[in-house]
């Protein structure tokens, strides 16, 4: 008979090209042999939310950022290969995948997608590169599940000709403190049509642009945070997307980013599950006992292990359909949202299975359940997406 892996329950490897296989080998090597000794320093990151900025910059250096565009110094992989390199990231921490995935999908995606040629060559490279730091400013302390309704506005500037200034307030953006690009959507004051626009921090005169950090985190303190506050900040019309409107500018931005959650929540969970089996196959008791011998132990590890092996194949699946072009954003809400759920049911689950010791940082689980709320509430809370799915299913909205 075929032997069981339980490290790749359902054999998702023999879904992916030698070439996914060589890039998965490419990301794990760096963030196992890389990252990994630096897991005191990640739990100093963690317990001091500090970001290391040079994890862009290495990324960059492999080829990971922005890996499925083509050309611009980028790798042009497929949609399954950049799934595996956000994987591999969030295996080490959600932290470190959310920065990535910020700089990749959103900021680097988002103007692949609508950017002109101009905006493209100019901004693109050194991003590749990590040399240029990117943030998505969305969300605002007013309005986060509904961001049709930002207050944000753009008005033709009153005294430069061919130039915009943004007021308003974007917050919980990802990266905005260090971010040299910000991606910041705002309302057209003349018909309060949303539009994209890509603010360069240092073009911006003194006391236009501020993004304080947002401090005290309890989950993805390994990843920096903060506000962004806009004070008739001047912006050319030059770095303004020139044909998206509406929301489906940021929303299509959204669809690349949140089928990478998908993918990297799963990298989180199989982290879990290797860590709680090795220590319950060391900690034993009752008559010397390993505790993995007792049944209960043993089902929230089968319980975790299917949600993991079950989210790949579905991620994997959305990944070819979306290089299909046949990829709905609803699907996209799916895998996003159960991934997420499952992710942090189970590693909360599993979180018992260390006793006292889940309470300490230096066992990892608790890390990694504080940082899953967190990607169960971004990029659409999984309720909003159950009403988007919900929408499709019935043809009625439910949002308000
Ligand atoms: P709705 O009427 O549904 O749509 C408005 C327009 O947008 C289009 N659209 C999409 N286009 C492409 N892809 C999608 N997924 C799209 N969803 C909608 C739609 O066709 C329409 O276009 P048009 O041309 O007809 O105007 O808009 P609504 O206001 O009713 O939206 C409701 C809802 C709940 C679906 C939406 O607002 C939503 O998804 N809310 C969640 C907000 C969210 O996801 N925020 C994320 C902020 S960024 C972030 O969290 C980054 S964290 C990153 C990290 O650190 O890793
Ligand atoms: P709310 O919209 O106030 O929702 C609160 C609760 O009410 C949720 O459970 C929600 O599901 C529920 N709810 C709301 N409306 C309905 C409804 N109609 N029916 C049923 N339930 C409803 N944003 C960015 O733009 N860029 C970033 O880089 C970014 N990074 C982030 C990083 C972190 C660490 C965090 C925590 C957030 C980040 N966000 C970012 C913001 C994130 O996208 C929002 O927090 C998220 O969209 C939810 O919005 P909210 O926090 O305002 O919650």
């Amino acid at each position: 008979p075929v032997a069981f892996d339980w490290k790749d329950p359902l054999g998702s490897n023999n879904l992916f090209t030698d070439d996914e296989l060589a890039i998965a080998e490419t990301a794990e090597s760096y963030c196992q042999e890389r990252m990994q000794p630096r897991v005191l320093a990640i739990q100093d990151a963690y317990r001091h939310e500090d970001f290391d900025k040079k994890i862009l910059e290495e990324m960059g250096e492999l080829g990971l950022l922005g890996a499925t565009i083509q050309g611009y110094g980028c790798a042009g992989v497929s949609s399954v290969a950049s799934g595996l390199i956000t994987r591999a990231v969030e295996r080490v921490d959600s932290g470190y995948r959310s920065g990535y995935s910020v700089q990749s999908a959103l900021v680097m995606g988002g103007i692949e997608e609508f950017g002109t040629q101009e905006q493209k060559e100019k901004f693109l490279p050194d991003l590749a590169k990590g040399k240029l730091v990117g943030c998505f400013g969305l969300t605002e302390p007013n309005h986060g599940s509904d961001p049709g309704s930002m207050e944000t506005v753009a008005e033709p500037h009153p005294s430069k000709k061919g130039y915009y200034t943004l007021s308003g307030a974007k917050t919980w953006i990802t990266n905005s403190p260090i971010a040299d690009v910000l991606m910041v959507w705002a309302k057209l004051g003349q018909n309060g049509k949303i539009r994209g626009f890509l603010i360069e921090r240092d073009q911006c005169p003194p006391g236009t642009l501020e993004t304080p950090p947002i401090k005290n985190k309890n989950g993805l303190r390994a990843s920096i945070t903060g506000m962004i506050q806009l004070d008739d900040c001047p912006v050319p019309e030059a770095n303004m997307f020139p044909d998206v409107e509406g929301l489906r500018g940021p929303f299509s931005c959204l669809n690349s980013a949140r089928y990478g959650i998908a993918w990297g929540t799963m990298g989180a969970l199989e982290d879990a599950i290797a860590r709680t089996r090795e220590y319950a196959l060391e900690r034993k008791q009752f008559k010397s006992n390993p505790i993995a011998k007792y049944q209960l132990v043993q089902k929230k590890l089968a319980d975790a292990s299917t949600d993991a092996a079950y989210g790949i194949l579905a991620a994997t699946q959305i990944g070819r359909l979306k290089d299909e072009g046949k990829a709905a954003p609803e699907m996209i809400s799916m895998i996003k949202r159960q991934n997420c759920d499952r992710a942090l049911v189970n590693t909360r689950v599993l979180q018992e299975v260390f006793g006292g010791n889940a309470v300490s940082d230096e066992y990892h689980i608790g890390r990694h359940v504080a940082n899953l709320f967190v990607t169960q509430t971004y990029e659409g809370q999984s309720d909003i997406h159950a009403l988007i799915l919900g929408r499709a299913i019935t043809g009625l909205q439910a949002f308000c």
